[in-house]
């Protein structure tokens, strides 16, 4: 018996108590509500996704830490939201990273038209290095970036014509985000461009206020803007990431346990959000061509020709001290082009 104590006790030293005790102690969860806002329809790929972190978030932390999601900017538009974030009225959102230059100018480099070919090459910049430095720059203004989402590649709706070449989009009333490269980009097609925020382009459609819009084919169809608009142009030209986002004012009070389970959950979203998305996207061409909408494939070389136009817009960006990050996307997308 003695021997056998003697054993424990050298044991006990060895391993030190916390970690005896590690294996059997409880994770650190305190009950929390987190309000969780975004820009789209509860029935959209963005809502399924808030719904999957939820639900995911929940399992992991035994029902303590329950998401709870607001839809269609009832909480305020993309940049009122990372105000509420920045100031820790609200815990987290999801938001286009192209609706953050306000508060970290570099993110404007991913609007920069035609950068990324396809969807893998977006995955692989975004979750890399390069994405995940941009991403770090919001911590120091009180924002803390866990994963990219896909928004998608942007597509071209308006009301007065069919839009196949540059020239089609002359004097069109463009709504865009409130961003410069969008601004300078779709003036420089020849198009007006109209910065508004997103909860307000129903409306402005509506009234026309504004002729068209541009956003991925999954938000025209769960924005029912198939319902204000009459032709689509299949133009691709920005790979749009939205972001998720949590206020630091918040997680800096948050548990080591709870960091690690809503970074999991965050990743679990994002690899659900982007399937989901990808198959949403397929078939919602579709589903617009059958609600009336009139779908223009624009050619290669039409293509070409925008992105030639869109050069102005490079070159501001670069010259507003954006080269170096241009510089750094692009070395990145050769990267994994390579
Ligand atoms: C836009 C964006 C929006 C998203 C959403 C509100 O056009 O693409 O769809 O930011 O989160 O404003």
């Amino acid at each position: 018996m003695k021997k056998l104590i003697n054993a424990l006790a050298v044991a006990l030293a060895f391993t030190g108590t916390a970690g005896a005790f590690h294996a059997v102690h409880a994770a650190d969860y305190k009950p929390r509500i987190i309000r969780f806002g975004y820009g789209l329809a509860e029935d959209s790929n963005q809502g399924r996704a808030v719904k999957h972190f939820a639900d995911d978030l929940s399992k992991r932390t035994g029902g303590k830490l329950k998401a709870r999601g607001f839809a269609s900017a009832s909480l305020g538009s993309d940049t009122q939201m990372q105000n509420a974030l920045i100031g820790g009225a609200q815990e987290m959102t999801v938001v286009s990273t192209a609706t953050l230059v306000g508060i970290v100018k570099d993110f404007g480099v991913y609007d920069l038209p035609f950068l990324f070919a396809n969807e893998k090459e977006a995955d692989a910049v975004l979750d890399g290095p390069f994405g995940q430095k941009l991403a770090a720059k919001l911590q120091d203004k009180g924002l803390v970036g866990l994963v990219y989402w896909e928004n998608g590649f942007r597509n071209l709706t308006n009301t007065k014509r069919p839009v196949a070449k540059l020239e089609d989009l002359q004097g069109i009333k463009l709504r865009v985000m409130q961003n410069p490269v969008y601004i300078d980009m779709f003036n420089s097609f020849g198009a007006n461009a109209v910065p508004l925020p997103f909860s307000e382009l129903f409306t402005a459609l509506e009234t026309k206020t504004v002729d068209g819009q541009e956003n991925p084919v999954n938000t025209i169809q769960s924005s029912k803007f198939y319902e204000v608009q009459k032709y689509l142009s299949l133009t691709k030209h920005v790979y749009s990431p939205w972001i998720v986002l949590a206020s630091k004012k918040w997680w800096d009070g948050l548990s080591a346990d709870e960091k690690k389970a809503i970074q999991e959950a965050a990743v679990s979203s994002r690899d659900f959000e982007r399937k989901d998305s990808r198959e949403a996207a397929v078939k919602a061409v579709d589903f617009l061509k059958e609600k009336g909408m009139q779908v223009t494939v624009v050619s290669d070389a039409e293509l070409a020709r925008m992105r030639e136009k869109a050069k102005p817009a490079f070159d501001k960006f670069a010259a507003d001290g954006g080269a170096e990050v241009i510089k750094d996307l692009q070395a990145a997308i050769a990267v994994v082009r390579k």
